[in-house]
């Protein structure tokens, strides 16, 4: 039997803006390199898993960049098998729209989870048979996508429900792809979840659990599989060291804390159904991603030293003009602030995305202290404008803010 090459990769989030600031450029960059890559290495099949757009109502310029890329790449690759994946922002219904037309070119899209009218799961839709060079099917995809919680059937026992219940749409995937896979044909199956012992990023994960609960076991997402293309978490990485289940990560950082990962793609090989290699290309980064300091925080004075010093440069090009972010500790109101750090950088080719202040008392809500230790009828304006002026800056107000302070209390009817 021909070899099988598998290209997988994750969470595009075409359509993506950085603080109002649109990514299309990198997208359309990444794109013409994987186009090349698949050409290239001669790919069997492209899986993408999860997230295509970042957006459920995803702007025209994100949607005309998948049909341009999936246009470039049937011109080139024709015998290319394309499985496309709903995430977690995908709207399945926008996702699936064009079905009709990409499946002329060999994409096939599984948006949600299809049921059918008799309640059973639509296996026909989600089992995708994938081909060799000579037409025969070396593989088969069991195209499942995120699951949404009216998906995973109710499941007695003593696990999650939500891990029971992703266990059990699995198994019967499973199940339906054993019926008709013949010896020597891998499986390969997807998701768009955490798994346990997955290493998440700072910002743009964080939020979506809650304690790790919903992280699956990984035997309850494919037991039996040659290969488990994992989309979600925008780090790359093999969960456990296992290279047959792997996060291929976003292709671009979508946030700040994203910008130290090497961006990738998988590529997966198989011999006679079993899996034998799997290699990682990094994706070249066209847009720099810089921070000032470089982790932490630091005083204005020093930022606005180093901004003075950055020397942003795009080649000209406005869209490669590198990213930044700046972090300062305020140690006193600076009102002035974000016109500061402008001045500063307003003569290297930046794209200033966040000013993060970091205030030098800490970030604690003063009115939980408050509540703790006094009764609001005991507390006096000023006194409180004080407090709050300490907790934040860890220094007594001025005369000039207190005098502010006194005339708009006055004004106020205080
Ligand atoms: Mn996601």
């Amino acid at each position: 039997m021909a070899r099988f090459r598998l290209v997988h990769t994750s969470d595009w989030h075409l359509g993506h803006t950085l603080h109002g600031f649109a990514r299309g450029f990198e997208h359309s960059r990444f794109l013409g390199w994987l186009e090349d890559r698949l050409a290239e290495l001669q790919a069997d099949a492209l899986v993408v898993t999860g997230d295509i757009y970042d957006k459920q109502n995803p702007p025209t310029a994100a949607t005309s960049l998948l049909y341009r890329f999936v246009a470039g790449i049937k011109r080139r690759c024709p015998q290319l098998d394309v499985v496309l994946i709903g995430g977690n922002h995908d709207s399945a219904g926008r996702l699936e729209a064009p079905q009709p037309l990409l499946s002329a070119f060999g994409v096939h899209v599984v948006g949600s989870l299809p049921w059918r009218d008799d309640g059973q799961l639509d296996t026909d839709r989600v089992l995708v048979p994938l081909t060799d060079p000579h037409g025969d099917i070396a593989a088969w995809c069991a195209a499942v996508p995120f699951l949404r919680p009216g998906d995973l059937p109710a499941e007695a026992g003593d696990e999650h429900p939500a891990i029971a219940g992703t266990r059990s749409v699995y198994g019967r995937v499973a199940e339906a792809m054993d019926a008709r896979r013949e010896p020597r044909q891998a499986a390969v199956f997807t998701g768009h979840c955490t798994v346990r012992g997955a290493a998440l990023s700072e910002m743009s994960e964080r939020h979506i659990l809650i304690g790790g609960q919903h992280a699956l076991p990984v035997d309850a997402i494919a037991a039996t599989a040659d290969y488990v293309a994992l989309g979600h978490l925008h780090r790359p990485q093999s969960v456990g060291g296992d290279r047959a289940i792997c996060y291929a990560g976003s292709p671009i950082p979508l946030a700040v804390d994203e910008r130290s990962y090497r961006h990738r793609i998988i590529v997966a090989d198989f011999d006679d159904g079993r899996l034998s290699d799997t290699l990682s290309l990094d994706i070249p980064r066209c847009v720099e991603f810089l921070r000032v300091p470089d982790a932490g925080a630091a005083p204005l004075d020093d930022v606005l030293y180093a901004l003075g010093r950055l020397c942003g440069d795009g080649n000209g090009n406005p869209d490669m003009r590198p990213f930044l972010e700046v972090a300062v500790t305020v140690t006193e109101p600076v009102p002035d602030l974000r016109q500061r750090v402008e001045a500063a950088v307003a003569g290297s080719a930046v794209r200033l995305t966040r000013i993060v202040p970091h205030h030098a008392g800490g970030d604690a809500d003063l009115a939980s202290i408050l509540a703790t230790t006094r009764e609001l009828s005991a507390l006096d304006p000023e006194e409180v404008f004080r407090m709050r002026h300490r907790q934040q800056y860890d220094t007594e107000p001025d005369d000039d803010i207190l005098d502010a302070f006194r005339s708009l209390a006055a004004e106020a009817g205080g």
